[in-house]
Order: C-alpha cells, then sequence, then structure tokens
C-alpha cells in the first residue's frame, strides 16, 4: 500500500509533526494533501494535548506549490466545485501556533502555505518564490496578500511580478523567515522550539496568536482594546496565578491550560 500524502508524528510531549509525502513530485500540493493538512489541522486545533504544531515536507522540498498536473486541465466550475479556498482558510484558522520548517523548494501554494504558518524556519539552500505568472495564473491562496502583508508592498510586487525565486537568506533579510539555520537542523530546531512553546502557558499561547492576527487586520486602536481584553480575561486563568507564583517562589511554573 503507498504511503499517505501527509504523515503525522509526535516527536515530543504536546507538539505535533505533520509531514507533507510525496517526495516524488517535490511535494506539490494536490487536492488530497490539502484535505489532509486541513482535516489535521482542524482536529488537533481542538486536541487539549496538542499545544504546538510543526508542518514540514523532506530534504528537497517543502511544496513546490499546486499541483500543477492536477489543475491543468480544469475550468472556473470545478475550481469554484474543488473549494480550494475553503481549505486555505481551515488551514490559516488553526488556533494552535503552527511552525513551518522548510527544506528546498516553497514555491507558490508551498509559499502560501509556509505564510499561513505562525513562525518559518527555513534552512540556508531552501528557496522561495511565487511562480504563478510563469505558468499564467497569479497567487491564488493569499500570496498577493499574505506576502504584501509580510514584506511591503515593493518586494511583494517584484516577487509576485517576476516570479523569481529568491533565496532563504533573502526571506530572512525582508522578514519572512522568522529563523534561519543550517539545513540539516530545520526540524531539530522547529520541533526545540515547538517544545518549548508548548510547556508554556496554553491560554496564554492561543490568545498571542489570536490577538496577533485578529489585530493585523484592524485599526490599532481596534487592536489594541483586543489585547487589553485578552491580558484582562488571562487574569482569571489559574496559569496566570501559577505563572505569577512560581516567579515570586523562584520555582519554574506548572501550567495546565486552565
Ligand atoms: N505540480 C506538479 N508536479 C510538480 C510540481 C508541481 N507544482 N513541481 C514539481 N513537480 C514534479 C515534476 O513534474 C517532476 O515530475 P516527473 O518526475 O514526473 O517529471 C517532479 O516533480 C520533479 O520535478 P523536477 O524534475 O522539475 O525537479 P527539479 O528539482 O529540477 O525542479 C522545481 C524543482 C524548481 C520545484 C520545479 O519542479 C518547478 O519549477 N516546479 C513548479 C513550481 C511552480 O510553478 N509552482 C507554482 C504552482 S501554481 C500554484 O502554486 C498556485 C497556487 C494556487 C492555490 C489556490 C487555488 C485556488
Amino acid at each position: 500500500m503507498a504511503a499517505p500524502a501527509v504523515l503525522l508524528e509526535r516527536p515530543a510531549d504536546g507538539v505535533v509533526l505533520i509531514r507533507i509525502n510525496r517526495p516524488d513530485a517535490r511535494n506539490a500540493l494536490n487536492m488530497e494533501v490539502r484535505k489532509l493538512i486541513a482535516q489535521h489541522l482542524t482536529e488537533l486545533g481542538d486536541d487539549n494535548a496538542t499545544r504546538c504544531i510543526v508542518l514540514t515536507g523532506n530534504e528537497k522540498s517543502f511544496a513546490a506549490g499546486a499541483d500543477i498536473k492536477e489543475m491543468a486541465g480544469v475550468g472556473p466550475i470545478e475550481m469554484i466545485q474543488r473549494g480550494t479556498h475553503k481549505l486555505w482558510r481551515v488551514i490559516a484558522a488553526c488556533p494552535k501556533p503552527v511552525i513551518a520548517a522548510i527544506n528546498g523548494f516553497a514555491l507558490g501554494g508551498g509559499c502560501e502555505l509556509a505564510m499561513t504558518c505562525d513562525i518559518i524556519i527555513a534552512g540556508e539552500s531552501a528557496r522561495f518564490g511565487q511562480p504563478e505568472v510563469r505558468i499564467g495564473i497569479i497567487p491564488g491562496g493569499g500570496g498577493t496578500q499574505r506576502l504584501t502583508r509580510a514584506v511591503g508592498k515593493y518586494k511583494a510586487m517584484k516577487i509576485c511580478l517576476t516570479g523569481e525565486l529568491f533565496s532563504a537568506k533573502e526571506a530572512f533579510d525582508m522578514g519572512l523567515v522568522s529563523e534561519l539555520v543550517p539545513d540539516g537542523d530545520v526540524e531539530k530546531r522547529a520541533v526545540e522550539m515547538a517544545q518549548q512553546i508548548a510547556a508554556l502557558a496554553p491560554l496564554a499561547v492561543l490568545q498571542i496568536k489570536e490577538v496577533l492576527l485578529a489585530g493585523q487586520d484592524a485599526s490599532l486602536d481596534a487592536a489594541l482594546r483586543l489585547e487589553t481584553k485578552a491580558i484582562q480575561v488571562l487574569f482569571a486563568s489559574a496559569d496566570q496565578k501559577e505563572g505569577m507564583a512560581a516567579f515570586i517562589e523562584k520555582r519554574k511554573p506548572k501550567f495546565q491550560g486552565k
């Protein structure tokens, strides 16, 4: 039997690793992969034991974009019926922090998938790009919008209009990559960071992700109010009492997500 196109691993307590597994197609995102990622993120989002998620590919490719062979012959009605836009929304809506661990290619829908994640760790030889314009389409998984918010109009325009690939170092310098590491360390570093986040106060972690993302699309005043409400609510949590007591008593806190 063929291996599933997406694998789930549990490398550490509270950490789940989702691995895209289509090595022969440079991890191109066919419908099966997109549905499985959406399904896993929905389930893990509801799973109390999962505190942080790592999304990765293999050493050659995170994901080389949407599967061109699967979409080359379709028309607009079939595109609507496939509902891939809904899957992107499900992926982006995961309430738990998701770390993209990138080796090799993160192109087109692969770069867009990385941009739905919250932290991006890339190997030094990783290659990024939005090459859709070279095959007669545009970035359709959020690329024109998330990329612009991440790196600004002038970098985003250049990337989308030329379709040229760019290096992990360039991605890091323009703020698209959170941490640049040697190729062989990408997954290890991502899991280590996920473990670090998994050990922190779970309700605070969820609030940080929610407020930070919701605030990006709001006015500064509305976003600051969101932040204020979130911090006020956390004073009702056992973890706030425990975290502060542990600091004062000079011990490690024991967080319960309550
Ligand atoms: N789709 C399908 N198959 C692919 C893809 C892809 N995106 N990328 C690679 N493959 C396949 C190749 O066809 C090849 O298959 P085969 O062995 O059967 O010929 C195999 O993977 C290996 O590829 P290469 O031989 O080309 O490997 P290289 O290492 O020489 O090159 C590259 C790797 C640079 C990644 C190259 O394959 C490439 O340029 N791929 C296409 C990249 C691209 O254009 N991506 C954008 C796709 S469009 C997109 O993502 C739009 C998203 C919109 C989503 C929202 C819809 C609503």
